[in-house]
């Protein structure tokens, strides 16, 4: 990567200040700015989204949809989304090179990020305001929006992915792994359910989040709420079964993704029962009857999918997710094949509970 100075990179958006690395996010570059007010500067990885132009667009109408409808409600737009801040000359973000672009967000003041709940409430609030985010883009027109990673959920393709990977064997990684890919294969025969339904028309194509983490939600510092969805750069037509299986893959783990104690890793059923609360009461009503249905497989599918993403890029040689230490990705892969087989254990109990709410 070309280095820039990122003080000349704030100057573009008018912003005179010295700026540190921020947050936990496994794509993009974050910094924070520590003017006053604050503001966070990224540089989106461009090894990741191809066209930033078009994930920029799709943030800036997402976040201009979402404030009408936060003022209509009574709400803070300022608080409860994110507003983008734009260059000298107007535009929506700053592109040095193709490689190297950067935007700048307010920074949301008084807020609370989670890598990990401490409280299973706070998987309730996490719930409601995934939940709240997917109700205020029902309307959203979906065909406007760009698809910003080509099947980026197609679980299926993710298998090929990893077969790929295997076969490639790029960083000399497969003869210590074979435990994880035959755990992959074996779990593969759940792959193509939620595209499948998909396909037969039963689950619906909606606007969704794609990355539901707890970490992408920010909290109300005061009150506890789960006030602002943030990370929208996979804004795009999903299914409603990613966000939902996506969230409680890492907010209903016992544990951290990349805990090497998998003694410590367990799906958590009280997390479980808080987010699909949260999350129903924004949206049960429209969801359809294999929607409902499938929301306790979705947290396996969700589960699965990310383990063989890490998977293959452990293969691969760590190219995709950034990594803080010598087999992090298998690290965090094994974590979530540990979620697998509990989750496929508890599919009942999470379908009584599911009942509860719906
Ligand atoms: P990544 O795609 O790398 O995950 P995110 O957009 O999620 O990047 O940002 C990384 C972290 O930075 C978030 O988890 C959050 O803690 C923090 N963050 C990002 N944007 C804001 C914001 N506008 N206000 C406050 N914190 C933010
Ligand atoms: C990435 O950007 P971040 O850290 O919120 C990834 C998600 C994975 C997640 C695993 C664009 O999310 O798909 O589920 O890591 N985002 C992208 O922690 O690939
Ligand atoms: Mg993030």
């Amino acid at each position: 990567m070309k280095k820039y100075s990122l003080k000349e990179i704030c100057s573009v958006f008018s912003i005179e200040t010295n700026i540190e690395p921020y947050g936990n996010g496994h794509i993009n570059d974050t910094y924070l700015c520590e003017t006053a007010p604050r503001f966070i500067l990224q540089r989106i990885n461009s090894n990741v989204f191809k066209n930033p132009g078009e994930v920029m667009e799709n943030i800036a109408n997402v976040t201009g949809w979402l404030g009408e409808k936060i003022k209509a409600e009574g709400g803070d737009p300022s608080r409860e989304t994110l507003t983008l801040i734009k260059t000298k000359d107007g535009k929506n973000y700053y592109e040095a090179d193709p490689e190297n672009c950067f935007r700048m967000y307010k920074f949301v003041e008084r807020s609370v990020s989670r890598d990990i709940a401490d409280d299973p409430i706070q998987l309730y609030e996490a719930g409601r305001a995934f939940g709240k985010f997917q109700r205020m883009l029902s309307d959203f027109p979906a065909d406007t929006l760009h698809e910003t990673i080509v099947d980026f959920h197609n679980t299926p393709v993710r298998v090929k992915q990893l077969e790929a990977a295997v076969e490639s064997n790029a960083a000399g990684r497969l003869a210590s792994v074979s435990a994880e890919v035959e755990f992959a294969k074996r779990y593969s025969k759940y792959a193509s359910r939620v595209v499948d339904e998909m396909a037969a028309g039963r689950v619906p194509l909606r606007v969704t989040h794609n990355d539901t983490k707890l970490n992408n939600v920010l909290f109300d510092a005061d009150t506890g709420e789960g006030m602002c969805v943030i990370d929208l750069d996979t804004v795009m037509p999903g299914s409603v079964l990613y966000d939902f299986g996506d969230a409680l893959r890492f907010g209903a783990s016992s544990g951290s993704e990349d805990e090497t104690d998998l003694d410590k890793i367990w799906f958590d059923l009280e997390k479980f029962e808080q987010f699909a609360k949260g999350f129903l009461s924004e949206t049960a009503a429209c969801l359809t009857e294999t929607e409902i249905e499938l929301l306790p497989l979705s947290a396996l599918l969700l589960t699965y999918e990310c383990g063989i993403r890490f998977l293959a890029d452990h293969i691969n040689g760590d190219t995709y997710f950034k990594v803080h230490r010598e087999n992090h990705n298998l690290d965090r892969a094994r974590t979530q094949f540990k979620l697998v087989a509990d989750i496929e254990k508890k599919l009942p109990k999470m379908a009584d509970i599911i009942k509860k709410y719906v």
